[in-house]
């Protein structure tokens, strides 16, 4: 099979609910004493250290915290939140287990033992996710809902072994069975427990007595390959690099098979050893210089890899387009059409309009004090997972895509990108497609400038819900409160620069536009100059993403540099160099968030930015020498630590965030790699001096799946990749009502700091995991699997970037098909793999053009037997069916029969 069980390196990569990723048995399922049949839930004993999929959910002020040890799950309440500390109710602290199945009629058994520290109350249910309706509650047998709604009370150090039945008197196709351990509110009187209680739960267990068809189903283990690649493969002409994982402290042979499993090229691999970042022994394996096309494996001691291509200009290409159409189907405002959603399940990826008319209440200040007053920020993009549109990041991730569309004119792509290139509305409009979806967040965050009074001209941070809606939600069903959070000085030097550049790029296309860009971008930057200390708080709860940046002199610079490309007047050049930043490329984020970051910018570090257009547009009265000089100095940096790397990504641990002091991978650490990638394509640009370029495939080919965990972190590239970013309406795992993501979405990937209740209750300790495998795949792990704006733009522009140099370019309209794997070279296994679509049989590779067409003939014949078994079934459904009808029409004229 593509993966190998290494002696000494056995380390299950747990999927989607598997048992134990700690103590999981590679190549086994989960561990039997906790599996017994008729069980529906997922864990029931928490023996093996993992707390999955039970997991704690808060609404804020409601806090907890969690551990899974000594074989139990204790749940310490924090702040117990409820209305008296402006939350809502007892369930603001809830323990609970989703994907349950309920069956009208069918008998259930409950069980669970619970002890609590101090004396309290608790409530438990087993209902629908939104919360009005029940099956079963608290210690009935399911005949009482809708009249005991109280509590039940528990001693303190009392253990309650509860044991019952119910039937259910509805069906429910996605249930959860929760305990609300929260504050006081409308349906509760006084907290359930104080501040300090510690819960303890155990043995829990749901039995459908009836039936065993909605047992729970256990995902199979997967085990990593031993060889990691880039799944989608290698561009042609690029280096080529895969990572093996060997204990060997001398180089091992490898080979490079072709389809056939015929070794084409061989060589010796580099040994690197221990890699930090990953915890792993490695090596790598390079075999840059074969060049021909094709479907490969690599084959190292006794492991050999997934199959990958050389030659994959068209897959990248594919993968520009299905990145970049992340932006319009996060649009807010319009209602999102099947026709212009550019992969995945179409129909159902198409939405109505979310928050079509957008009129928030501003806010006068972050603490959440209404003003009273209304505007209109209809439009731009949705932030993330959520409905969030924050200035900040919306700056960003619009700057990367129009230096995208810059570097390309500047480089002589630009055709990629030009009118009937994307599939948006805009595809038709005369104007670069990729310019349109730009101007659609531009467009909105001009709504964001405040419009009068005494900061006229600054810009508001951020609109969002006034509460932190679920998961499985459209946008359009969105019903929260709307609001506006007060200006701030950083998100107005984003306008001002964003704006700025889009008059650079708009002028010759749409003078008006453009003017009305500059006007504003000119008054912002005067606006932000006369309010240079107006910063959002780092740490806010309720409703949206912080997004604080209390340093705000890499923004002025970004502006300023923005600014005097647009107007060449010298007062911009003069702030850029009273500036710290001033032709300054830096490895490392400091400020605001950040203590240490490993990058050279991201949405709260903006000076680089303002050096990359500068590095485009080389304006008089700047030293560009100096500035290229510090390009070329970070550019090596990133290559060095490429090179150290075991899996070459240009990233390396640093200091988790401002309150978190821990070392590891940061929040979001896909997207420093392809922002770094970015810096090593301008380098790339400046020199033509190939290892740079190189650098940005190497990145790449990290996020593509040569990584420790073994995952293409976009989702639909790769024989292995993500499925289940964060995001309230791609969320069909919580309910299938709702669509799996489309492909091209990039997850935030590894994150030591380990925020989310969902990654720490795998039974993953903080500080234990190595910082590159800080990750899972699964919906509810937003610290390391959502999906933003300001990570699919550098992204998009990466691969873009790659693409454009390859000797077959970007084409437009490009798909992807992932090549089929196969358990092991043999054959014969390959109808054991569930991988899109079975490929021609072996022999075609080695026959004639002949026996092409036999196996054409073959396809034909297949064809027609299929067929003829269509035909044969739907004549029996259709004598089937008929009988149906008689027999009920029989039953309806005869109403003594049974059915009546
Ligand atoms: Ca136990
Ligand atoms: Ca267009
Ligand atoms: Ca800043």
């Amino acid at each position: 099979m593509f993966e190998c069980v290494r002696k000494g390196a056995a380390v299950t990569l747990a999927g989607l609910f598997t048992c134990s990723t700690l103590f999981g048995v590679v190549g086994l399922p989960c561990s039997t004493s906790m599996v017994y049949a008729g069980q529906m839930l997922g864990q029931t004993d928490f023996d093996d250290g993992s707390g999955l999929p039970w997991h704690i959910v808060e609404s804020g002020p409601g806090k907890m915290e969690f551990a899974i040890e000594d074989g139990v799950y204790k749940v310490t309440i924090v702040n117990p939140g409820g209305r008296s500390r402006g939350g809502e109710d007892r369930w603001d602290c809830q323990f609970r287990h989703r994907g349950l199945k309920i069956v009208s009629g069918h008998q259930y058994k409950v069980e669970y033992e619970i002890t609590a520290s101090n004396s309290g109350k608790y409530y438990t249910k087993i209902g629908n996710l939104e919360g009005n309706i029940e099956v079963w509650h608290n210690m009935s047998n399911g005949n009482d809902l809708g009249n005991t709604w109280d509590p039940i009370p528990i001693a303190a150090n009392e253990t309650k072994k509860v044991s019952l039945t119910f039937t259910a008197n509805q069906s429910l196709d996605v249930a959860e069975w929760a305990f609300h351990l929260g504050g006081d509110g409308q349906y509760t009187n006084g907290d359930c427990f104080p501040a300090g209680t510690v819960i303890t739960f155990d043995n829990m267990s749901l039995i459908d007595m009836t039936s065993d068809e909605n047992d729970y189903v256990h995902e199979e283990p997967w085990v990593r390959s031993g060889i990691l690649t880039n799944q989608l493969g290698y561009l042609t002409e690029t280096s080529k690099k895969a990572t093996l994982l060997s204990d060997s402290k001398s180089p091992v042979k490898f080979s490079l098979l072709d389809e056939s499993g015929k070794s084409v090229y061989d060589g010796k691999s580099t040994v690197i050893g221990y890699d930090e970042d990953s915890g792993d022994n490695v090596h790598v394996l390079d075999f840059s210089d074969y060049k021909k096309e094709g479907t490969y494996s690599l084959k190292a001691d006794d492991c050999t890899s997934r199959k990958f291509k050389i030659g994959i200009a068209k897959d990248y290409s594919a993968l520009l387009y299905d990145s970049l159409n992340y932006f319009y189907q996060n649009r807010s405002g319009i209602e999102i059409k099947s026709e212009y959603i550019t992969s995945g399940d179409t129909k159902a990826l198409a939405r109505k309009a979310g928050h079509a008319s957008d009129v928030a209440q501003i806010m006068s200040d972050f603490n959440g004090t209404k003003s009273g007053k209304t505007q209109d920020v209809t439009g731009g993009w949705y932030d993330a997972g959520d409905h969030g549109k924050y200035v900040v990041n919306g700056g960003i991730s619009l700057w990367l895509m129009q230096n995208q569309y810059e570097m390309a004119l500047y480089t002589g792509s630009e055709s990629a990108y030009a009118d009937k290139t994307m599939n948006i509305p805009e595809n038709n409009n005369g104007y670069p497609d990729l310019l349109d979806e730009a101007r659609y967040e531009m467009e909105w965050m001009l709504k964001m400038i405040v419009l009068d009074g005494p900061y006229k001209d600054m810009v508001y941070h951020k609109v969002h819900d006034i509460k932190w809606t679920g998961l499985g939600l459209a946008p359009a069903d969105d019903e929260q409160e709307r609001i506006i959070m007060p200006p701030t000085t950083a998100a107005t030097l984003n306008l001002a620069a964003c704006a700025a550049q889009s008059y650079r790029l708009w002028k010759d296309l749409d003078k008006t536009y453009a003017d009305k860009c500059l006007d504003a971008a000119k008054a912002a930057y005067k606006a932000a100059s006369a309010n240079p200390k107006m910063f959002a708080p780092l740490e806010e709860s309720g409703g949206g993403g912080a997004y604080g940046d209390d340093k705000v002199v890499d923004e002025f610079y970004w502006a300023a540099c923005e600014l005097y490309l647009a107007t060449g007047d010298k007062q911009y050049l003069n702030d850029m160099k009273d500036n710290d930043y001033y032709l300054k490329i830096d490895t490392v984020l400091k400020g605001g968030e950040s203590v240490d970051g490993y990058a050279s910018f991201d949405w709260g570090h903006t000076a680089t930015l303002g050096n990359l257009s500068l590095l485009l547009n080389e304006p008089s009265g700047v030293k560009m020498e100096e500035l290229k000089a510090n390009l070329k100095d970070v550019a090596d940096d990133f290559l060095k630590t490429e090179d150290k790397q075991g899996y070459g990504q240009p990233l390396k641990a640093g200091t988790i965030s401002y309150k978190d002091d821990d070392k590891g991978y940061i929040w979001g650490s896909n997207s420093l790699v392809v922002d770094n990638a970015i810096v090593l394509a301008y380098q790339y640009v400046m020199s033509q001096d190939e290892k740079y370029y190189n650098g940005v495939v190497s990145a790449l080919d990290y996020i593509l799946g040569r990584n420790p965990m073994d995952y293409s972190y976009v989702t639909g590239y790769g024989t292995h990749a993500v499925k289940y970013p964060h995001h309230r309406y791609w969320s069909n795992l919580i309910d299938s009502a709702f669509p799996l993501a489309p492909s091209g979405v990039m997850s935030g990937g590894p994150n030591s700091g380990m925020e989310d209740p969902w990654v720490r209750g795998s039974g993953w300790k903080k500080g234990t995991i190595a910082p590159a495998k800080c990750f899972l795949d699964h919906i509810e792990a937003w610290s390391v699997n959502e999906c933003t704006i300001n990570w699919n733009a550098p992204l998009a522009y990466a691969v873009g970037f790659v693409t454009a140099f390859d000797k077959e370019g970007i084409t437009i309209g490009s798909t992807y098909e992932a090549p089929v794997q196969t358990k092991t070279n043999d054959s014969a296994k390959v109808d054991e793999v569930d991988n899109s679509e079975k490929k021609p049989d072996e022999k075609v590779d080695v026959q004639d053009t002949k026996n092409g067409s036999d196996s054409k003939k073959d396809s034909k014949d297949n064809t027609k037997l299929y067929i003829i078994i269509a035909i044969l079934v739907t004549i029996i459904v259709i004598v089937i069916s008929l009988e149906i009808f008689f027999y009920k029409m029989y039953s309806k004229m005869h109403p003594t029969s049974k059915q009546e």
